[in-house]
């Protein structure tokens, strides 16, 4: 049986995937980091179907530990600080979690499951600002983030990986997805809460950020998808996994708020504090390679998503 082992299981992407593998006949295992309320909602409903082992991806240590007890066929590296606003905040933080923890998996599997298949979650932060029709799964890369740089540490760690040791480790340079369960800080998901809340009277102003920025959003359950895809592929290839559509902030609110019966502008306003020091104002994605080499393609599209990520938090908030 193919056994799976997901750093970052408690997070959207890690409990889709674990969701999705399950339903592959996978055995699935996560890697679980110390809190000292846990609180694994994402991951309830799999209580009992899958294995939970403690780690850090700041510890080298409990990472070996957990790969030769687990020695899975199929490693997904999903682990990170992923917030890019905190990131600044948090920047050597966030480099070791995402630069330098990745490199410590990558070398606790060389060393305990050379065999391994690995899935590293590189993003579409790594292009920064570069025009889209100039990007590449190859680069150019021109981050302009903590998060992003830290990122593309990884991402070329992973390049190594494979060209110096063999290792099977692919890339996927994931766009921007979401679903219900986004974490409430990203702005996809504030904004439908935002819509929620203001439709049933618990606020009356939504503070935002930059609105005209533009994202390529798509639906996470059809992202990870393509990550167990891109394993199955006879090579190690980097991918890009995107819509190849995009829309700003504020097409965002507009769709979130006008599902509610409500108009946005009489509710949202600008705030400094949800400004970037640095923004990344467009990102457009390619999906091409990804329906030509693992025969991938988004179901969900971006209204259908906000319609639905807006009635799960209506029916959470009135639940
Ligand atoms: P997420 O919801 O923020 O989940 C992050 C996961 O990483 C959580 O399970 C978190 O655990 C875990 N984690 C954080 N620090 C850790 C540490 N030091 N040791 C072990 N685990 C740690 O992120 P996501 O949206 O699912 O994204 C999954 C991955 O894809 C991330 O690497 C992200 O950077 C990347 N990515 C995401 C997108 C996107 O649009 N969603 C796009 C491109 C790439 P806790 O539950 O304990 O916090
Ligand atoms: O939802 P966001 O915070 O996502 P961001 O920065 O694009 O990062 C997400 O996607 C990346 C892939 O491209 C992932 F790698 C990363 O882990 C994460 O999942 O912000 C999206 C855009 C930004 O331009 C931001 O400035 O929305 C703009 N924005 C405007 N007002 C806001 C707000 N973002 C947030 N979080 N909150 C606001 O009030």
């Amino acid at each position: 049986m193919a056994k799976a082992l997901i750093t970052g299981i408690t997070g959207q992407d890690g409990s889709y995937l674990a969701d999705h593998l399950l339903q592959l006949g996978y055995e699935v295992h996560g890697i679980v980091r110390r809190s000292s309320s846990p609180n694994p909602w994402r991951i309830a409903h799999l209580e009992d179907r899958v294995t939970l082992w403690d780690g850090d991806m700041l510890d080298m240590a409990s990472l070996l530990q957990v790969l030769d007890a687990v020695r899975p066929t199929e490693i997904y590296n999903l682990a990170a600080q992923s917030f890019v606003g905190r990131s600044w905040r948090e920047p050597v933080y966030t480099a070791e979690v995402n630069g330098v923890g990745a490199l410590r998996l990558f070398e606790a599997a060389r060393v305990l499951v050379p065999q391994a298949r690995i899935y590293q979650a590189s993003t579409s932060e790594m292009y920064g600002n570069l025009p889209s029709d100039t990007i590449t799964a190859r680069g150019p890369f021109a981050p302009r983030s903590p998060y992003g740089n830290a990122k593309l540490f990884a991402h070329t760690s992973a390049v190594n990986m494979r060209e110096s040791h063999g290792q099977f480790v692919a890339c996927g340079i994931l766009f921007n997805h979401e679903s219900p369960r986004r974490g409430e800080e990203f702005v996809t998901r504030k904004v439908t809460r935002g819509a929620a809340l203001a439709k049933l009277g618990r606020i009356r102003e939504l503070p935002m950020g930059n609105l005209e920025a533009r994202r390529d959003w798509g639906w996470a359950p059809d992202y990870v998808r393509a990550m167990h895809l891109l394993l199955q592929h006879d090579e190690p290839v980097d991918v890009m996994v995107a819509t190849g559509r995009s829309h700003s902030v504020r097409e965002l609110c507009e769709a979130a708020f006008s599902h509610v019966g409500l108009d946005y502008r009489d509710v949202v306003t600008k705030d400094p504090r949800f400004f970037r020091p640095a923004e990344v104002d467009a990102l457009l994605g390619d999906p091409t390679d990804a329906e030509r080499l693992l025969g991938w393609k988004p179901q969900v599209t971006f209204e259908e998503m906000v319609r639905r990520m807006v009635d799960a938090d209506l029916a959470d908030l009135q639940g």
